[in-house]
């Protein structure tokens, strides 16, 4: 402490030196700026106060209160006036695209697409793809008819002078058996001599069946047989014994079975067939 007054004392000596040696004003306040620096001064007197300051900034929003008690449930109130009719409504009404789902079935929605694409102007070439592929399939069946056919003649014909037979392996109507015939030139087998209806009952044999449709009927007149050209029945037949017997009120059209006996038969079953067809129209 002593020390440090001795120091202040001679530093203060050095200063009044430096003041004397100037003798300029201008000095004089710079110097005493420096002695005010180095030491600090007494405290001074308590200034005037301050203006009133702005107000701050709003407080944070403070915890929920606890829930209170349920109040008295209130009077029941007077019934209101009746309200205005309202406008006649229509017998389905679809207002969104929910109500169109509830209301319409799947093709009732396809339809309705197709008349919003017409109604839009988006092309829809839908009906010429379906003529396209129905023109396909019709062609495809046909050629499919063909080819079975073929494939029957090349699994073998039977031939005499004059006619050739063919066995159809495909269960047809007595009806549908003869259009089948009729439609390739021919007709159904024909029986007229024993040759033939020999060779006939052996095809039948050799393809190891038991029956198959020949043309002969008697649907045109019940008892009066004819063959399917509608040539007349001659002398030559070969009934079964019993037959023809029109069992059932139902027998107009003829089989021919492995013996090479004739019997009558409903005409809509179904059964294999022969036609036959003359060489000069093959
Ligand atoms: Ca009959
Ligand atoms: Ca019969």
């Amino acid at each position: 402490m002593k020390r440090d007054l001795v120091f202040l004392g001679s530093l203060i000596s050095l200063v009044f030196l430096s003041l004397l040696r100037s003798g300029s004003p201008q000095h004089l306040a710079e110097e005493a700026c420096s002695v005010q620096i180095l030491v600090p001064g007494l405290k001074g007197d308590a200034g005037e106060k301050g203006e009133k300051g702005s107000p701050g900034r709003p407080g944070r929003v403070g915890p929920s209160g606890e829930k209170g008690d349920m109040g008295d449930r209130g009077q029941k109130g007077s019934v209101g006036r009746h309200g205005k009719i309202g406008p006649i409504g229509s017998k389905e009404s679809i207002t969104s695209p929910r109500d169109f789902k509830m209301h319409l079935g799947i093709e009732q929605r396809g339809s309705l697409m197709r008349r919003l694409l017409i109604s839009t102007g988006i092309p829809c070439e839908c009906s010429q793809l379906r003529k396209a592929i129905g023109e396909m399939d019709n062609q495809v069946a046909q050629l499919t008819t063909e080819l079975k056919f073929i494939k029957n003649a090349v699994a073998g014909v039977r031939e005499t002078d004059n006619k050739i037979y063919l066995l159809v392996k495909e269960e047809k109507r007595y009806m549908d058996a003869q259009l089948y015939c009729l439609g390739r030139g021919g007709n159904l087998g024909m029986p007229k001599d024993e040759a033939s209806n020999g060779l006939l009952a052996s095809y039948i044999n050799q393809a190891g069946l038991t029956r198959v449709f020949i043309g002969i009927n008697d649907l045109e007149r019940e008892g009066t047989f004819v063959y399917s050209d509608r040539s007349p029945m001659q002398t030559f037949n070969k009934w079964r014994n019993g037959e023809p017997n029109n069992a059932y009120d139902e027998e107009d059209c003829v089989e021919m079975v492995a013996s090479g006996g004739w019997n009558d038969v409903a005409c809509h079953i179904t059964m294999y067939f022969i036609c036959e067809f003359d060489k000069e129209n093959v």
